[in-house]
């Protein structure tokens, strides 16, 4: 009997936190993973691409990038994929307020890029291409808590309104063209391969540091904001599970706790040993933003009832976890 060909994936922003999560979860299910990586002066096979440095031989990389048309319709044509992953973007909130036109391009722009390329490709190779497409909590920006898929959007910074941009489009391509095209509406999920730009990571790293004795002090911006943090491996299965549905959709994920920053600090300074940690923390106005999301909560009830999907681990495990992460990296030297 012929043996039944592995499904093919293809994850743009393979290299970070989610991508690489992502690209670990397919593999265990005897995926063809592919991933695109953008050019920069170090060749790719000189780059570390620490996340993605475990599954390096078990991977097709391809270089590409979402300013460039070209190449991701080259890409798409050549890989033929069956599923593809949109986790690729400038995520940083803060970037962008001073990067407002290349996170509305990049963010927002480079999903039509996709999504046409996903057009031509399902045509001209008679092949249906599921697409996933990374929504953000922060869509919903000023709007109460909590929030489900029914909420309305009000973003609060250029990433927020380049995210609703590619969120919509991603629907209309859906409705018009009948793409199979889901937009997982996700919370913040964190991990010991979040970007150090991030207050999680930033925090981890920054106690770390501090036991080990190599910095004295962990300058924040606004310790009372809340969000719903998860944790980013249980998040990518909710991902593919969205691409094995019926019928495409758009979900929330999160785990319906909120914390403020200023609990998270508390988890990691405890989980050090240390119990007053406002002795190492200064507020450094340079990490306010110019608007602020204040509170966000997730309502996953419907990916509950229709994935079948249940967050486990709470914000204190997640903080537990990285710190452990941080402090074993250090004691490496690293
Ligand atoms: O960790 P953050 O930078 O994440 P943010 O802005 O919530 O966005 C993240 O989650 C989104 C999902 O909702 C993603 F779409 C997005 O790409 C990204 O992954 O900031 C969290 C909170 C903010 O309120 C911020 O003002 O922490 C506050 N904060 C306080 N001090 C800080 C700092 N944030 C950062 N990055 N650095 C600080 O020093």
């Amino acid at each position: 009997m012929k043996e039944k060909s592995k499904k093919k994936a293809l994850i743009f922003g393979i290299t970070g936190q989610d991508g690489s999560y992502l690209a670990d979860f397919l593999l265990q299910k005897q995926y063809d993973v592919h991933g695109v990586v953008r050019r920069t002066s170090t060749p790719p096979h000189e780059q570390p691409f620490n996340n993605i440095a475990h599954i390096r031989a078990k991977i097709t990389l391809h270089n590409g990038d979402l300013d460039d048309e070209t190449s991701i319709r080259h890409i798409m044509r050549t890989v033929c994929p069956d599923e593809v992953y949109n986790l690729a973007a400038q995520s940083d909130v803060h970037l962008s307020f001073s990067m407002p036109t290349y996170t509305a391009n990049i963010t927002g722009l480079g999903v039509v890029r996709i999504l046409e390329a996903i057009r031509d490709t399902q045509q001209e190779k008679k092949k249906t291409i599921r697409f996933y497409q990374a929504s953000s909590s922060e869509l919903f920006g000023s709007s109460p808590p909590p929030q489900n898929e029914k909420t309305p959007f009000h973003p609060r910074s250029p990433y927020g309104c380049a995210k609703a941009f590619a969120h919509y489009a991603t629907v209309n391509y859906r409705e018009a063209y009948g793409i199979f095209a889901c937009c997982g509406i996700l919370f913040n999920h964190e991990s010991p391969r979040r970007g150090e730009n991030f207050v999680t990571r930033k925090i981890t790293k920054g106690v770390a540091r501090i036991l080990a004795g190599k910095e004295k002090i962990l300058r924040l911006g606004n310790l009372d904001a809340k969000r719903d943090w998860g944790y980013a491996p249980e998040y990518v299965e909710a991902m593919w599970l969205m691409l094995q549905q019926d019928k495409p959709d758009d979900f929330v994920i999160g785990t319906g706790q909120t914390h403020a920053v200023k609990d998270f600090l508390t988890y990691a300074f405890q989980h050090a040993g240390i119990k007053n940690w406002k002795k190492y923390v200064e507020i450094d106005p340079a990490n306010y933003r110019p608007s602020e999301v204040r509170i966000l909560v997730a309502d996953a009830k419907k990916a509950q009832r229709v994935l079948g999907w249940k967050p486990k681990k709470t914000c204190a495990n997640i903080a537990k976890i990285m710190l452990d992460a941080d402090c074993l990296a250090i004691g490496q030297g690293l």
